[in-house]
């Protein structure tokens, strides 16, 4: 049995992705790069300077690295107010009982995300209270493959990698567990990813595998 369970965040405990898909979008339709869902699918997991490096790449454009920063900037502003709509209710009752259960067992749980917003959505939807550590975008150098913000998560809670389980909704987040030498658990997008090892349809399948 494993000693600690360390969680993406978005896809996995709460979805942002359309707030992402949203403001990305209307960065890519002033630069006039196409960019549908499928697009915005290549960008799960990954750092924001990354996300925009490959909306550049979709459409050929270079720029100057104080251009980018200020259109990644921009993006952020836009996602950040979205964001402030988020509320306790868009966390899945099946989130907050498995959290609950896993506590009871005396599961350690951190979170480990890509996101330099993580502790601000984890305020607003009332997630905090769940976990033991936080490790995200403001605490790391390299991102997801890069199994850093693993790392730390599993450090933060005092663990060893193999004494801990990623859930991973991103292919980027299974490679960075898998790196990280956790045990990797896939799940949404991630369930149908071959290096993971275990596959799970919803959060609360957790508890029966672990
Ligand atoms: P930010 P996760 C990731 O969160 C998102 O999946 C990804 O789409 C986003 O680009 C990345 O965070 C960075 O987010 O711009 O807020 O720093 O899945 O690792 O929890
Ligand atoms: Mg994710």
């Amino acid at each position: 049995m494993k000693q600690g369970i360390i969680f993406d965040l978005d896809g996995v405990l709460i979805s942002t992705d359309e707030m992402h898909y949203t403001a990305w979008k209307s960065i890519a339709d002033e630069l006039g790069i196409p960019f549908g869902r499928k697009e915005n699918n290549l960008l799960r997991g990954v750092s924001r300077m990354a996300s925009l490096d490959i909306i550049l790449g979709l459409g050929n454009l270079s720029l100057t690295e104080e251009e980018k920063q200020n259109l990644a900037e921009r993006k952020n502003d836009r996602y950040v107010s979205l964001l402030r709509s988020l509320t306790p209710e868009a966390v899945t009752q099946d989130v907050r009982d498995t959290l609950i259960k896993l506590k009871r067992r005396g599961i350690k749980t951190a979170v480990g995300s890509s996101s330099k917003n993580a502790k601000l959505i984890l305020k607003l939807t009332g997630l905090a209270e769940y976990f033991d550590a936080v490790s995200d975008g403001t605490n790391i150098t390299k991102s997801k493959p890069d199994p850093e913000v693993f790392l730390k998560g599993a450090d933060y809670l005092g663990l060893s990698p193999q004494a801990c389980a990623v859930v991973e909704d991103a292919v980027a987040g299974i490679d960075s567990a898998n790196a990280g030498g956790f045990y990797s658990i896939g799940i949404g997008d991630a369930a149908s990813y071959e290096k993971a090892d275990a596959k799970i349809g919803n959060i609360g399948e957790l508890l029966s595998i672990i």
